[in-house]
C-alpha cells in the first residue's frame, strides 16, 4: 500500500486570460480531480489543491486538452508572467497582455519533460534539446518573476518582482517601457541577511526591445546570481551585493542599444476597480471580488457554480473571457448588455454579494494552512474574520469608506506581497503575527515592522489608537500608510 500523496498544481496563464471554455474545463478538473475548489493566485493563475497521486496525470491531461499546462509555473525559471487586469479595456491594455505572452513564450524551457512525464506514454519526438538556449544546463539560481503594468494602475505591483515593465502609452498604444529590477518579497524570520526589497527603475526601452531587455536582465542574473546560498539567490541580492550601477552596466553591455533615461509615469493605486465597466465597443466587463482568491460553493454562497453558469452563457461562451487579476479577483469580460443583466441575476441567485467593505475589497491573504507546508500561521482561512473585527473598529472611527490595503501571509515568504501593503500581517507562530505599517496605496514603498508576534487581541489593540489618530489628524487625501510615516508612528 502506497502513501496517500496529495499534490498542488499551478497553471501557467500569462496575463491571467482564459476563454470561458478553458475556465469550464478547469472547473471540471477541480471537481473531478481536486478538492472541488479553485484558487486564484496573486500571480493571476489558478492553483488546484488536493490532487491525489493517482489523479495527477488525469489532471494534467485535462489541462493539456484545454491547451493549458503547468510548465514553468514553479521552478528556477521565469514564472507566470503577469500583466494588467483586462486586455479588452484599451489598445494599450491589449498590448500589455500580448507582451506578457511574448515574454512567457520566449522564456519557456524547451525541454519536453512535462509532456513526457505527464501527458504521453512515450518519449517526445526528438528527445531533449542539447541545452536550454537561455537557461543552459543549470537553469537560474532561483525563481524569476516578470510583470507588465499600464499606469495609472499598478495592479500587478511592479516593484515586488525581479523584473517589471511599466508601459509608456502615446496615442493609445505602448511606445516603450520603464524597466524595474530587483523587487522581491521573501524573507526568513531572524535572518536579517534576507529581506523584502522594492525594485529600482534602471531606464527606458522602446517597445520592440522588450524581449531583448528581459533577456539581458535574466541572463545577468543567470550568470551572476548566488548559486551557493538559496536564501540569497534572488536577483534583489545580486543587485545589492554588486551595486545597481554595476548591474545597469552589465545589462547595457548585453544590449545592442543601452537603456534610455526613464520616462514620466504615475501610479494611483494597486487595487482592482471592482464592478462593471463598459468599453468603446459597447461590451461590458465585471471585476468581481473573490475573497482571497478561493472559488468554492459553501452554504448559500455558491461562487463556483455561479462562475460556471456565467461561463456557460450562450454567446458569452464563445466571445467572452474569464481573467484572473493580480489581486486574486476575477474579471468576467466581454458581455453584451443582455448578458450583463443575466450575470447579475446569476450572481444574486447564487448568493454572491458584489459589494464589500473598502478594507475587504482590497485585502489579500496567501493560502497558508492547511495546504502550505511552509505556513507558521493561518492566513486565507483567518483574514476574513479579522477583517470583520477591524471593519467594526474602522466604523467607530468613521473610517468605513477609507481605502486601506491590508495583506496577510502565514509566513515571511510574502506570497500576498504583504511588505508593500499599508498594513502587513506576517505569520510568526500559530495565531501570532508581526505587524508592519507604512506602505503606500500604490505599492511603491516597503512598510516597516512595528510590533512582533501579536495575537488577535494585540493586533486590534495596536490598530485602534492608530485609526483614532488617523481619523482625527490626517491631511486631506492622505493614506493610512503615509499618515503612519508622517506622524512618526513608523
Ligand atoms: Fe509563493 C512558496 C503559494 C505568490 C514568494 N508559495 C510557495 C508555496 C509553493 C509553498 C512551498 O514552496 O512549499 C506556496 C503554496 C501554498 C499552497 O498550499 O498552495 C505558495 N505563492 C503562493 C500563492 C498561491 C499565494 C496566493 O495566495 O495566491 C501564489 C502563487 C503564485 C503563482 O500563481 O505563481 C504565490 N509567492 C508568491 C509571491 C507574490 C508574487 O509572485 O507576486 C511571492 C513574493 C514575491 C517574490 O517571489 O519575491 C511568493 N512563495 C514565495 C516564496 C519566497 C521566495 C523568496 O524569494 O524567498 C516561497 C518559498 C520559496 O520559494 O522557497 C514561496
Ligand atoms: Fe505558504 Fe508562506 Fe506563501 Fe503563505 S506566504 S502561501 S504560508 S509560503
Amino acid at each position: 500500500l502506497d502513501r496517500a500523496y496529495m499534490f498542488m498544481a499551478r497553471l501557467r496563464v500569462p496575463g491571467g486570460v482564459l476563454t470561458p471554455r478553458q475556465y469550464l474545463s478547469m472547473d471540471r478538473l477541480a471537481t473531478e480531480r481536486g478538492n472541488a475548489t479553485l484558487r486564484f493566485t496573486t500571480r493571476q493563475t489558478i492553483q488546484f489543491h488536493g490532487i491525489i497521486k493517482s489523479n495527477v496525470r488525469a489532471a494534467t491531461r485535462a489541462m493539456d486538452a484545454a491547451l493549458l499546462d503547468t510548465i514553468a509555473a514553479c521552478g528556477d525559471v521565469n514564472r507566470n508572467v503577469m500583466a494588467v487586469g483586462n486586455p479588452y479595456l484599451s489598445r494599450a491594455h491589449g498590448e500589455a497582455v500580448e507582451a506578457a505572452r511574448r515574454l512567457s513564450a520566449h522564456f519557456l524551457p524547451r525541454t519536453g519533460a512535462w509532456r513526457e512525464i505527464f501527458i504521453g506514454d512515450r518519449r517526445v519526438l526528438g528527445g531533449e534539446p542539447e541545452a536550454e538556449p537561455i537557461y543552459g544546463p543549470t537553469y537560474l539560481p532561483r525563481k524569476f518573476k516578470m510583470t507588465v503594468a499600464v499606469p495609472p494602475s499598478n495592479d500587478v505591483d511592479v516593484f515586488a518582482h525581479d523584473l517589471s515593465f511599466i508601459a509608456i502609452v502615446e496615442n493609445g498604444g505602448i511606445v516603450g517601457y520603464n524597466v524595474v529590477v530587483g523587487g522581491g518579497m521573501g524573507a526568513t524570520h531572524g535572518e536579517p541577511e534576507t529581506y523584502p526589497r522594492v525594485g529600482d527603475i534602471i531606464g527606458y526601452c522602446p517597445a520592440d526591445q522588450l524581449v531583448a531587455v528581459a533577456e539581458a536582465v535574466l541572463t545577468t542574473q543567470r550568470d551572476f546570481g548566488n548559486r551557493s546560498n538559496r536564501k540569497r539567490a534572488r536577483l534583489k541580492y545580486t543587485i545589492d551585493d554588486r551595486g545597481l550601477d554595476w548591474f545597469k552596466t552589465e545589462v547595457n553591455s548585453r544590449l545592442a542599444k543601452p537603456l534610455e533615461p526613464e520616462r514620466k509615469f504615475q501610479f494611483t493605486g494597486n487595487g482592482d476597480a471592482l464592478g462593471w465597466t463598459r468599453d468603446e465597443e459597447g461590451l461590458n466587463h465585471l471585476t468581481l471580488f473573490v475573497e482571497n482568491g478561493r472559488v468554492a460553493d459553501r452554504g448559500d454562497w455558491r461562487l463556483k457554480s455561479a462562475l460556471v453558469a456565467i461561463a456557460s452563457l450562450e454567446g458569452f461562451i464563445d466571445r467572452g473571457a474569464v481573467i484572473m487579476t493580480a489581486n486574486q479577483n476575477v474579471i468576467v469580460a466581454r458581455a453584451t448588455d443582455g448578458e450583463r443583466e443575466k450575470i447579475d441575476l446569476i450572481l444574486a441567485g447564487h448568493g454572491v454579494i458584489q459589494s464589500q467593505s473598502a478594507l475587504r475589497e482590497s485585502a489579500m491573504a496567501c493560502v497558508a494552512l492547511p495546504t502550505c507546508g511552509l505556513a507558521l500561521a493561518e492566513s486565507e482561512r483567518y483574514l476574513p474574520d479579522l477583517i470583520t473585527m477591524i471593519d467594526q473598529m474602522l466604523a467607530t472611527h468613521g473610517l468605513s469608506e477609507q481605502k486601506i490595503t491590508l495583506r496577510m501571509t502565514g509566513c515571511p515568504n510574502g506570497c500576498a506581497r504583504p511588505y508593500i501593503a499599508e498594513i502587513g500581517l506576517i505569520g510568526r507562530n500559530p495565531g501570532r503575527y508581526n505587524l508592519h505599517l507604512g506602505g503606500t496605496a500604490d505599492g511603491s514603498r516597503l512598510n516597516s515592522l512595528l510590533h512582533e508576534n501579536l495575537n488577535e487581541a494585540e493586533i486590534l489593540e495596536s490598530l485602534d489608537p492608530l485609526f483614532a489618530a488617523y481619523a482625527k489628524n490626517r491631511e486631506p487625501g492622505e493614506g493610512f500608510g503615509d499618515f503612519t510615516r508622517r506622524t512618526g508612528i513608523i
